[in-house]
């Protein structure tokens, strides 16, 4: 087995996103597509020889194929050890987990998240650094560049495949090869944080019923692993918990609009007699998305927003052992709702707002500045690894509902009664024309100096940015990371581009608006930011310039 230079040169359009490089899976079987990134990756790290890669994905069309090539040109180029998860299979959180519990040099995550997956879907692929963490925009940009100037990939000719569905080790050209479990160092991590005796005791008393739908993604074999044979949950539990390559045809983002099945459980109204088909909903709902970092709660007939959910963690932390000494901060990313900062406030710890993007958030979270983290995406997470994580959220949302042993949408009504209601939703535009969208973006960043002190619809504008983070911690900084719009009143609409998607472009659209008095609490979310909904409108002229009559999602 001899290691191989192979001639290749740039190929076009390799810049990370949000997130990692995410592209249609044609794109991937490219030749030399994958094989370029790799080692633009690996040409950006230092002193690897000889250490510990861990690698895995979330099960997509293209998994395996595309872990095979890495093993061999992780071989070629000098690693020591790489740890794959079994069939190929890592969340995100546990890949992140792996890599600190193992001291890996980093990790290479196979995964296009919530984007759909099968051979007409999208493939994606980021790097996580030592920390457990997505590598920072430092690193992204280094590997960008190496992209650019890649002359030569090394492999391995003539190697031949690794066998991902058994545990154990091999070796491959002076570098072991270890196909290890994908759920257990995640899955005992987790016990260390929760109160699993007292959870259990709730989803077997009879009393409660849980439904987790894992949306044919990767959290399915966690979920198995947790809340049915750790906690013993009844295995109707949880549904769609088979991993597929094209999670079932499904959209793996667990929202309102994409979440179908679980939505419709949460929602059924029990007006039949047992086992007539329309029993009661469960008492609590959640929902992960492709590579297992993000999750939706949901209450019987109650949708959680993922901003309040955020609140709530932190407003209960006390609660869970893991974090009953309390919280050392916590930090939110830019569009997401300021609920969380009343939190913060009431308990007189620092809150902190970083672009989107959990990458963001690894600096924070190393210098033990913040404990919790969250995203309105609907991405919670804590110190605990350096990735957002769903079955984490669900467990903490478990952890609270076995002590409080209230209902969610109680411990809901009670919070915003208790710290006020941030009314907030995102309207998200997909698939736009990229040039409208990009001029619907330019347009407002030019009127930004001109908008604060006008009135438009009856609405004064306070203040508009462009939003710019300097990192606290190693002063690095990020521009253009969305345009801000504040009202008088309090009120924030926030403009940016998704930086996930493989079509065109997605608008994004958050709108915000506070509501101190309870009395006025019950208004339905949309009703509750109709006169934001038409000033974004006529701030940016979505409509005209998009020609879109409504948003494709809205969360
Ligand atoms: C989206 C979300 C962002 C999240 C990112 C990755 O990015 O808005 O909050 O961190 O996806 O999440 P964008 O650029 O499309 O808005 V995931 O679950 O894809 O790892
Ligand atoms: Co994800």
């Amino acid at each position: 087995m001899n290691i191989t230079s192979v001639t290749t040169q740039p190929i076009a359009g390799q810049r990370p996103g949000t997130s990692g490089l995410r592209k249609k899976v044609t794109v991937f079987q490219q030749p030399g597509y994958l094989e370029n990134f790799v080692q633009a990756i690996f040409d950006s790290l230092d002193r690897f020889k000889g250490e510990t890669l861990v690698l895995g994905g979330d099960g997509r069309f293209h998994n395996d194929a595309a872990i095979q090539t890495i093993v061999r040109m992780a071989a070629a180029n000098g690693f020591g050890r790489v740890l794959v998860g079994q069939h190929g299979i890592l969340s995100t959180p546990a890949a992140s987990c792996m890599i600190r519990k193992h001291q890996a040099f980093g990790g290479i995550i196979l995964s296009a998240s919530h984007n759909p997956g099968g051979p007409e879907g999208d493939f994606g692929i980021k790097y996580n650094t030592g920390n457990g963490g997505p590598a920072p925009e430092k690193i992204t940009e280094a590997i960008y560049a190496n992209t650019q100037t890649i002359t030569r990939y090394l492999t391995l000719e003539a190697a031949a495949d690794v066998d991902l569905a058994v545990q154990g080790r091999t070796m491959l050209a002076g570098m072991a090869v270890e196909v290890i479990d994908s759920v257990a160092d995640h899955a005992d991590l987790l016990a260390t944080l929760f109160d699993f005796d007292r959870i259990g005791a709730l989803l077997r008393s009879g009393s409660f019923r849980m439904c987790f739908d894992a949306m044919h993604a990767v959290t399915g074999p966690y979920a198995h692993e947790i809340f049915i044979k750790r906690l013993g949950a009844p295995a109707a539990s949880v549904m769609n918990g088979v991993p597929l390559p094209d999670f079932g045809g499904g959209h793996p983002d667990p929202n309102p609009t994409y979440a179908e099945d679980l939505i419709k459980t949460m929602f059924s109204d029990g007006s039949g007699a047992e086992g007539s088909g329309s029993e009661s909903a469960p008492d609590f709902g959640a929902a992960s998305d492709g590579d297992g970092d993000r999750n939706m709660i949901v209450g019987k007939h109650f949708i959680v927003t993922p901003s309040d959910s955020l609140a709530v963690l932190a407003a209960n932390a006390q609660l869970v052992p893991g974090y009953a000494s309390g919280l050392k901060g916590v930090a939110r990313s830019m569009p997401t709702s300021a609920a969380v900062d009343r939190v913060a406030e009431k308990l007189g710890i620092k809150c902190f707002e970083t672009p989107t993007g959990w990458k963001f958030f690894g600096n924070l979270l190393d210098a033990g500045e913040v404990t919790l983290c969250g995203e309105e995406s609907a991405g919670t997470g804590s110190d605990h690894v350096r990735e957002k994580d769903g079955v984490w959220a669900v467990l903490f949302w478990l952890n609270i509902l076995a002590v409080r042993r209230e209902s969610v949408e109680q411990i809901l009504r009670g919070h915003w009664q208790r710290f006020g209601r941030n009314y907030y939703s995102r309207h998200d535009y997909e698939g736009v024309d990229s040039a409208a969208a990009n001029g619907l973006i330019a347009h407002l960043r030019e009127s930004l100096a001109t908008l604060p002190g006008q009135t438009i619809a009856g609405a004064t504008i306070a203040t508009a940015d462009d939003f710019a983070y300097t990192d606290p911690v190693d002063g690095s900084v990020s521009t253009a990371q969305g345009v801000r719009i504040g009202l008088r009143d309090g009120s924030r609409i926030v403009f940016r581009l998704s930086g996930t998607g493989t079509e065109g472009a997605t608008l994004r659209v958050y709108l915000e608006r506070f509501e101190p008095d309870a009395a006025k609490h019950a208004v339905e979310t949309q009703a509750a930011l109709a006169p934001l909904i038409a000033l974004a409108d006529q701030l940016a002229g979505i409509r005209e310039r998009t020609g879109r009559e409504r948003p494709t999602v809205i969360t």
